[in-house]
């Protein structure tokens, strides 16, 4: 297979499965270009109760992931069927928070292998001796680590080799490096007194593009001028240096 392999270790696998075939998601799943493979953390979970997770050191509320069940089941996953090593990423709140330059990088991997948390966080020595990278999805709150697991797979699905039907494929989201998409209008040319604007219907090609070029620049600078800030969190700025941990990085 020369696509990508994505593990997903969760205990809520089938939350992970149910949103898998769909859209871009499913046909490049079906092209073979992408494998996922969903497991079930309480495989490895403690006793008949299949625990997975226990009362924090030091006291305080909430539970914490317990460290076994998440080492065991990444060792059983990398000798499993498709043996080998994967880019072990927890998805945190404390991570890093994921870039579409994150996505580029991923969708050049092999094999990620994609943990997902739940409760208050999982113990600090997963965090430490088994994950190469933490990625967060944004500064809010959720519940676990399910839906941004789900959010990378999708970024990075789009971006792989003739994921999307168009030829000019992901390229179209560089060309739009660092600013946002101009606004677009469709059929009817008037809906309920609402006019499309003229530039867009005179089939003057080189016009409406400056004027495109114009409005995204524009709607940039109203919506998110961090956008353009030199050294800014472009949509496709040029990677950082991906955070070391044990001095293994993605590449
Ligand atoms: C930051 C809140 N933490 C303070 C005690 C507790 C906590 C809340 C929710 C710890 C973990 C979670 C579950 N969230 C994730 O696993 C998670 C997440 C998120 O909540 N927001 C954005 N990205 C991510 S990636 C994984």
């Amino acid at each position: 297979m020369s696509g990508l392999g994505i593990d997903v270790l969760t205990i809520f696998p089938d939350m992970v499965r149910h949103a898998l075939p769909y859209g871009i998601l499913r046909r490049v799943q079906e092209a073979g270009k992408l494998v996922v493979a969903v497991h079930d953390l309480r495989q490895w979970g403690l006793g008949s109760s299949r625990q997975v997770d226990d009362a924090p050191f030091g006291g305080g509320g909430g539970m914490v992931m317990r460290p076994e069940p998440i080492f065991d089941g990444v060792a059983a996953i990398e000798a499993g069927a498709v043996a080998g090593r994967r880019w072990r990423v927890l998805l945190s709140p404390r991570g890093r928070r994921l870039q579409h330059a994150d996505l580029n990088r991923l969708a050049g991997l092999e094999r990620i292998l994609l943990i997902c948390g739940r409760y208050e966080g999982v113990d600090e020595r997963v965090c430490e001796h088994l994950v190469d990278e933490e990625i967060s999805i944004g500064d809010y709150v959720l519940s676990g680590g399910e839906l941004p697991a789900l959010v990378l797979i999708e970024g990075v699905a789009r971006l792989l080799p003739g994921a999307l039907g168009d030829p000019l494929g992901a390229g179209r989201d560089s060309f739009a490096a660092g600013s946002l998409d101009w606004p677009a209008w469709t059929r009817p040319a008037t809906f309920k007194g609402l006019p499309v604007p003229d530039v867009l219907l005179s089939g003057d090609h080189m016009r409406i593009a400056k004027w495109r070029q114009d409005k995204s620049l524009e709607m940039t600078r109203e919506r998110r001028p961090d956008l353009l800030q030199k050294g800014g969190e472009g949509l496709e700025s040029v990677e950082k240096e991906p955070r070391l941990i044990h001095g293994r990085t993605g590449r």
